[in-house]
């Protein structure tokens, strides 16, 4: 059978034309820094983004966990958002490989704001762990894509300048954040130390991701990224398919935030399920169950029988992810089957 995929961006196959561009690619070493097509991507990022330097890693995850590496010493303390992909889907790894342990503060739709920052770091005394680095999400994937608001972000910069702490962005998926809000990445990397995006996730592209921060910054970050296993070699090939994805694949995320909007707004006619409109900012929708009844497998399950592949969330809500590899008659199609199973 073959699947209207929804359950990640992450699950989009490199198109033909990205794999002439891999293909074609001018490749070197790059842990002697000598690939061309990474070096080309690199600046390109540094500048697109307003910082000095940027460097190529495997995953998100990585680039998470090497900046988190970087900014911290063991024994420190971070603040998260207690729904932050780093606190739930990163196996602890702050606390493995940084030695440091997370703060968890409850956000909401994935907001944290000044105010509680405020409240989660540590008064300087020998006895306490030391704040370091507090960590933000844009967008915030487990509230469903949500934005986080520019001006907030400059609050938290503000208030981490006074307490000399630093500020990281995940922002797997900031040209998301971007595109839906009008706002230039380089505004929401103004706010911030360092920050992760992710080629892998809406851009289209089979594998990559990419830190940003200062020269120094990403000096340091260049010797974790190789003690965490990610110095790579040829790897000219995976960024050629980043560059097809920037310059193929930005502009065109407004269709899947249209798309997502599309089936929230069919989808919430269903009685037995509820979709918060508020929250459907890009290209993710939570769809809530609990009111059919069945248990989060059997609603999975369900799906699946019937062609459509979508990912648990919490307890009661699943969650579906409009991609460049799903056409619009596939999410009409989707929604057919939405309709036969729970209205
Ligand atoms: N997110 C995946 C799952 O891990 C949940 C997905 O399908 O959404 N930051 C954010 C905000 C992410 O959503 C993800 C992946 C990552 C980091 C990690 O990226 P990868 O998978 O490349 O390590």
């Amino acid at each position: 059978m073959k699947y209207i995929d929804l359950r990640s961006d992450t699950v989009t196959r490199p198109s033909r034309q990205m794999l002439e561009s891999m293909m074609s690619s001018e490749v070197g070493d790059d842990v002697y820094g000598e690939d061309p097509t990474v070096n080309k991507l690199q600046v390109r990022i540094a500048a697109m983004f307003g910082k000095e330097a940027a460097l190529f890693v495997p995953s998100g995850v990585m680039g998470n966990e090497v900046c988190i590496k970087v900014h911290t010493r063991p024994g420190d303390e971070i603040i998260v958002d207690e729904d932050s992909h780093i606190s739930v889907y990163e196996t602890a790894a702050p606390s493995v490989m940084s030695g440091v342990q997370m703060k968890n503060v409850p956000g909401r739709g994935g907001l944290i704001t000044a105010a509680q920052i405020k409240q989660a770091i540590r008064p300087k005394i020998y006895y306490m762990p030391r704040t370091s680095l507090v960590c933000l999400e844009n967008t915030h994937g487990r509230s469903g894509g949500t934005i986080f608001p520019l001006d907030e972000m400059k609050s938290i910069y503000e208030l981490s300048r006074e307490e000399r702490i630093k500020v990281h962005l995940d922002g797997a998926r900031v040209w998301n954040a971007s595109v839906a809000a009008g706002i230039p990445v380089r505004e929401y990397a103004r706010y911030v130390d360092s920050l992760s995006a992710c080629f892998s996730k809406g851009l289209g592209a089979p594998v990559g991701s990419i830190i940003i921060g200062s020269g120094e910054f990403i000096e340091e970050a260049r010797k974790y990224r190789k003690l965490f296993g990610g110095g790579m070699r040829q790897v000219g090939i995976l960024a050629a398919a980043a560059l097809y994805a920037l310059d193929h694949n930005v502009d065109r995320l407004k269709e899947d935030h249209e798309k997502a909007r599309f089936f929230a707004g069919e989808l919430s006619s269903i009685n037995s399920l509820g979709i918060d409109m508020c929250t459907v900012q890009t290209n993710m929708v939570m769809v809530e169950f609990s009111a059919t009844g069945k248990s989060q497998a059997e609603v999975l399950d369900l799906l699946k029988s019937k062609g459509v592949l979508l990912t648990p969330e919490r307890h009661s809500s699943i969650r579906a992810v409009f991609h460049l590899d799903v056409s619009l008659d596939e999410v009409k199609a989707s929604l057919k089957v939405f309709h036969s199973l729970f209205a």
